[in-house]
C-alpha cells in the first residue's frame, strides 16, 4: 500500500519505538505536522525554540539509553538546532533531527528559508541524509537509528525536503541495515584483554578512569565487579558519575579541572591507569605533558578514533566496555593493595576537598547538599554550565546510574531546562532537579512554557549568584579581578515563573533551604526555587588552564569545618 513521505516517517519512528517528539512547526514540515494526528502513539511536545527541542531530545536520550527525536522547519528552525547537534554529538547522545527541506525544485535556489543544514552540520553528526525521493525513506529512517544507536552514539540528521514528505511510496520498513563500512567492533582483542588483564594483576598503585563509554555500555556490574576483586580505586570523568557509587569505599570521586584533591593525586602517583570509556579530554587531564607520567595505560574504547589521540597508551582495547570488562574480569587474580589504599586514606585526611566552612552566608554548596539529603540521593540531576554544574557535580553523593546529566563536551550554558524536560519526560517516574546557572538559565528560559503547557513535574533551582560565575571565577584568579561584564542585571525569577503558571519561592537565607526544597518536593507538578546564594563564591579544588594535574588550588585553609 502507498503512504506519503510523512506517513512513512511517522510508520518508521513507530517501528523504531519513538514515543515521544520535541519539535516547533514551519512551512517546510507542515505535511508532516498535518500528518501526525493519524498517528496519536506519537506524542509531539511543543517547544519554544529549537535549541530547546535538541537538548529536550538530549536529556530523553541520555534518561532512557534510548534515540532522542527533535524536528524542526528549514532555514532558521534547523540552524537552530546547531548547538543542540553539536552539544549531542560532542557527549555521544544518540539523537535524531528532522528538519524540513525546501522543495526538491528550490534547492540551491536561496529559496525562502533555505539553509544547507546538511553541510553544516556535516562535522557535528555521526551522519546526515538528504532524502530525495519519499520511497528512501524507509531505508534512511532504519539506517539513522541505527547509527545513532550502536557504536559510539551520536547525533544523526535527516533533512526532508516538502514536497518528499507529499509523495507517495510503496511503504515497506526493512527489518536490518546493510552498511558494509559501518560495522563497530564490539568484542575486545582477546590477546589485548591479556595483556590488560596482566598489566593489572601486577599493578602496585592501579586506578581505574571511567568515563561516559561505562554508562552508555551500562557496563556498571563489570565496572564495580573488575574494582571490587582486583581492589581497585575507581575516578569518575564528569559524564562518568554514576557509573560507579560514590558512597563505595573504593570510590574517589571525579577528577579533572575541578575534581577532588585526591582524585587527581591518585591519578598522578599511580602506575597503571585502566581509562574505560573516556576520552582524555583536557578537562579531565589537565596538561597532558604531566599527566601521570609514572603509569602506564590501558585504554578501553569503542571508537578506534580515541586511541593514542590526546595520549600515547600502552594497550588499546577497542569495543563495547561491558563485553571488555566481562572478558577481562575472568583473567583477573583478586588482589589487595594495602601500602596504595593507606597512601590513599592519608591523602584523603589531608585534602578534604568538599568540606565548606560553617557560614551564615547562603552557600551554594550547601544548597545542593540539601537537595541530596532531601531526595536521599534518589534524583536525577540535570545541570547546567559553570559553577553551578561543578558544585552540583561535587555536593550531590550520586549512588544511582544515570542520575546525573549534564553537558560535558561543549559546555552549553542553556542546556539543563530543556534536557530537564527531556529526562523528565523519559522518566517521569522520577524526580527531577534541574540545577541552574542564573546566566545559563536565561539562555532557555523561554522552556518554561512548554514545562507549563504540559504540566512536566521538573523541580527547578537557580543558583542565582548574580554572575556568570565561572567566568568571574577566572576573572578573579587569572585577571587580577577584572570583572569585566560579567555581572548579571536579572529579572525577578520567581515573578518570571508566577508569569508562566509556576510556583515558586526565593530563599536568601540558610535556614529557608530545606522547608523549600520540601515545599518544591511536595508540590505535584514544577515548582522553582530561586537561592540568592554568596555572590563571589568559589569552585575549589581547581587545576589551573594549562597546569597539570596535580597543581591543584585548594580552598584557602581558614576555618575549615564540615557542615
Ligand atoms: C552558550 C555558552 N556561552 C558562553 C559560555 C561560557 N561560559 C562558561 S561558564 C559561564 C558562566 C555561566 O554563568 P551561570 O549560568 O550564571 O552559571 P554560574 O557559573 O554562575 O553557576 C559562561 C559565560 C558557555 N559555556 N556557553
Ligand atoms: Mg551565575
Amino acid at each position: 500500500m502507498k503512504k506519503t513521505g510523512a506517513q512513512i516517517l511517522c510508520e518508521g519512528l513507530l517501528k523504531e519505538g519513538v514515543e515521544v517528539i520535541f519539535g516547533i512547526l514551519g512551512g517546510a514540515v507542515l505535511p508532516l505536522y498535518d500528518t501526525l494526528p493519524q498517528y496519536p502513539e506519537l506524542r509531539h511536545i511543543l517547544v519554544r525554540h529549537e535549541q530547546g527541542a535538541a537538548h529536550a531530545a538530549d536529556g530523553y536520550a541520555r534518561a532512557t539509553h534510548r534515540a532522542g527525536v527533535c524536528v524542526a522547519t528549514s532555514g532558521p528552525g534547523a540552524a537552530n538546532l546547531v548547538t543542540g547537534i553539536a552539544n549531542a554529538y560532542m557527549d555521544s547522545s544518540p539523537l535524531i533531527a528532522i528538519t524540513g527541506q525546501v522543495p526538491r525544485p528550490f534547492i540551491g535556489k536561496d529559496a525562502f528559508q533555505e539553509t544547507d543544514i546538511t553541510g553544516i552540520t556535516l562535522p557535528i553528526t555521526k551522519h546526515n541524509y538528504l532524502v530525495l525521493s519519499a520511497g528512501e525513506l524507509p531505508r534512511t529512517i532504519k539506517e539513522a537509528f541505527h547509527i545513532a544507536q550502536t557504536g559510539r552514539p551520536g547525533p544523526v540528521l535527516i533533512d526532508i525536503p516538502r514536497d518528499v514528505q507529499q509523495e507517495e511510496a510503496k511503504f515497506a520498513y526493512p527489518d536490518k541495515v546493510d552498511l558494509p563500512g559501518y560495522k563497530p567492533v564490539l568484542q575486545g582483542h582477546p590477546a589485548q584483554i591479556k595483556k590488560a588483564a596482566k598489566l593489572t594483576n601486577e599493578a602496585e598503585r592501579p586506578i581505574i578512569i571511567a568515563g561516559r563509554g561505562v554508562v552508555i555500555s551500562q557496563a556498571y556490574d563489570e565496572l564495580r565487579e573488575l574494582a571490587e576483586k582486583a581492589q581497585i580505586p575507581v575516578v569518575t570523568t564528569l559524564l562518568g558519575i554514576g557509573c560507579f557509587p560514590q558512597n563505595h569505599i573504593l570510590s574517589l570521586g571525579m577528577l579533572g579541572m575541578h575534581g577532588l584533591a585526591c582524585a587527581n593525586f591518585a591519578v598522578q602517583d599511580s602506575d597503571l591507569i585502566i581509562a574505560i570509556g573516556m576520552r582524555f579530554d583536557d578537562r579531565a587531564t589537565a596538561n597532558v605533558k604531566g599527566f601521570a607520567s609514572h603509569a602506564r595505560i590501558i585504554h578501553i574504547d569503542i571508537d578506534p578514533a580515541e586511541i593514542g589521540k590526546n595520549v600515547p597508551v600502552d594497550v588499546p582495547i577497542v569495543g563495547d566496555v561491558k563485553n571488555i570488562l566481562r572478558a577481562m574480569n575472568k583473567e583477573i587474580d583478586p588482589r589487595d593493595h594495602f601500602d596504595w589504599f593507606s597512601h590513599l586514606e592519608q591523602c584523603g585526611e589531608e585534602h578534604p576537598s568538599l568540606q565548606i566552612e560553617q557560614s551564615d552566608r547562603l552557600l551554594p554548596q550547601y544548597v545542593i547538599g540539601q537537595i541530596c539529603e532531601a531526595t536521599q540521593g534518589d534524583a536525577i540531576i540535570v545541570t547546567g554550565v559553570g559553577q553551578n554544574q561543578m558544585w552540583a557535580a561535587q555536593h550531590f553523593s550520586y549512588a544511582n546510574p544515570d542520575s546525573f546529566i549534564s553537558s560535558g563536551g561543549l559546555g552549553t550554558m542553556g542546556f539543563e531546562l530543556p534536557a530537564a524536560i527531556g529526562a523528565k519526560v523519559g522518566r517521569p517516574e522520577e524526580v527531577v532537579w534541574c540545577i541552574a546557572g542564573d546566566g545559563g538559565f536565561q539562555m532557555t528560559i523561554q522552556e518554561l512554557a512548554t514545562i507549563a503547557q504540559e504540566n512536566i513535574a521538573l523541580k527547578i533551582a537557580i543558583i542565582e549568584n548574580t554572575y556568570l560565575g565561572m567566568v568571574r571565577q577566572w576573572q578573579e584568579f587569572f585577571y587580577q579581578r577584572r570583572y569585566t561584564d560579567t555581572k548579571l542585571w536579572n529579572p525577578d525569577f520567581v515573578k518570571v515563573a508566577e508569569a508562566y503558571d509556576i510556583p515558586g519561592i526565593r530563599v536568601r537565607h540558610r535556614e529557608e533551604v530545606v522547608p523549600a526544597i520540601h515545599r518544591a518536593m511536595d508540590h505535584p507538578g514544577p515548582f522553582l526555587i530561586d537561592f540568592l546564594v554568596d555572590e563571589e563564591e568559589n569552585v575549589y579544588p581547581m587545576v589551573p588552564p594549562g597546569e597539570s594535574l596535580g597543581k591543584i588550588i585548594e580552598r584557602p585553609k581558614p576555618e575549615k569545618i564540615p557542615i
